[in-house]
């Protein structure tokens, strides 16, 4: 690991760092939760499964301990096209250089793709059962049972019910990931949040509003290219594509005479705005790319490997 950064006390004692893996299948909330505890959305969330794609590093400093949280895809378990192959092997390559695993189910609901993953979960590494979307559960009772019921099924070092569309269990969260962490300076800056490029992060936000905008008929399979990305002081100008696999794709995206494009690219400029803390231009394009999740060439090319 690199040497201390210069903006954070050197030599402490007893500061931690270490990588926390956040997985589960589709769609229970590892990106909302790396999210609230990063404190800034580095990570895009959709009502769609398999919003993430990319393993996305969101780092949370306190005055004892760097918290490295990787948000990973949703792990696929019906599917065995290329990029699903891609993003399964992405997680199981995160799951062994991990100090904490945060393993991510929704509600009291244990299914059969839950159990697919814990077939994956190491038992070399802590992992604490995270039993996301409390808010939704409606008979709370049934929660120590079910609890009770999850330690048959997996040597859990922990669990913690929350709801990660608030901070309220983020505080105990911390403090039990920390003592799986080993004694370690931090390797990131303190104000850092997230190892990934602007341009990685402009590419996410158009595409999460690709999914939430243009409604169900959108397949995941929808990427986004950066063409150009230019930076003069705190203005950006943005140029991307966003590549779907066939023509009636596109001609939802775009919408009648270009309506949706804009609402696009003005609800992803705005968040980009935010997020980098200065204006944005953003000019987007869509262009038909047939049969592109399923060719490993295309991946590569996009940069899925
Ligand atoms: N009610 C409720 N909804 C939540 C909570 N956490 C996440 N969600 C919603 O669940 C949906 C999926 O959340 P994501 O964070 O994208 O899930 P994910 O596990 O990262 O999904 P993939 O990246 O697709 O695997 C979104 O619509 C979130 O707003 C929660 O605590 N309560
Ligand atoms: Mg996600």
């Amino acid at each position: 690991m690199p040497n201390t950064p210069d903006n954070i006390p050197p030599n402490d004692a007893d500061f931690r760092t270490g990588f926390i893996a956040v997985v589960g299948r589709p769609n229970v909330g590892k990106s909302t939760l790396t999210n609230r505890i990063v404190g800034a959305k580095i990570s895009i969330t959709s009502r769609k499964a398999q919003t993430t794609r990319h393993r996305i590093h969101g780092i949370h400093t306190s005055d004892n301990a760097q918290y490295i949280f990787i948000d990973t895809p949703g792990f696929q378990t019906r599917y065995g096209n290329a990029l699903n192959r891609s993003m399964n092997k992405s997680v199981t390559d995160t799951l062994h250089a991990t100090d904490v695993v945060l393993f991510v189910i929704e509600g009291t609901h244990f299914d059969t793709p839950d159990r697919s993953v814990i077939g994956l979960l190491p038992d070399t590494i802590p992992v604490i059962l995270i039993i996301n979307k409390i808010d939704q559960i409606k008979e709370k009772n049934l929660l120590l049972p079910f609890m009770a019921e999850m330690q048959t099924v997996f040597p859990f070092a922990a669990m913690i019910p929350l709801s990660a569309r608030s901070d309220e269990q983020i505080p105990q969260l911390l403090t039990e990931i920390r003592q799986f962490l080993p004694v370690h300076a931090p390797v990131f800056e303190a104000d850092e949040i997230t190892d990934k490029s602007e341009r990685f992060l402009a590419a996410e936000m158009v595409r999460e509003k690709v999914f939430r905008l243009s409604g169900e008929e959108i397949p995941y399979a929808t990427s986004v290219v950066i063409d150009k990305f230019e930076q003069e002081g705190e203005f950006r100008r943005i140029f991307a594509t966003i590549m779907v696999d066939k023509d009636n794709h596109k001609a939802i995206i775009i919408g009648h005479q270009g309506s949706k494009l804009r609402e696009i690219g003005t609800a992803a400029r705005l968040d980009m705005e935010r997020l980098f803390g200065g204006k944005v231009y953003l000019e987007l394009w869509v262009k038909v790319k047939s049969g592109w999740a399923d060719s490993d060439k295309m991946l590569k090319q996009l940069g899925y490997d």
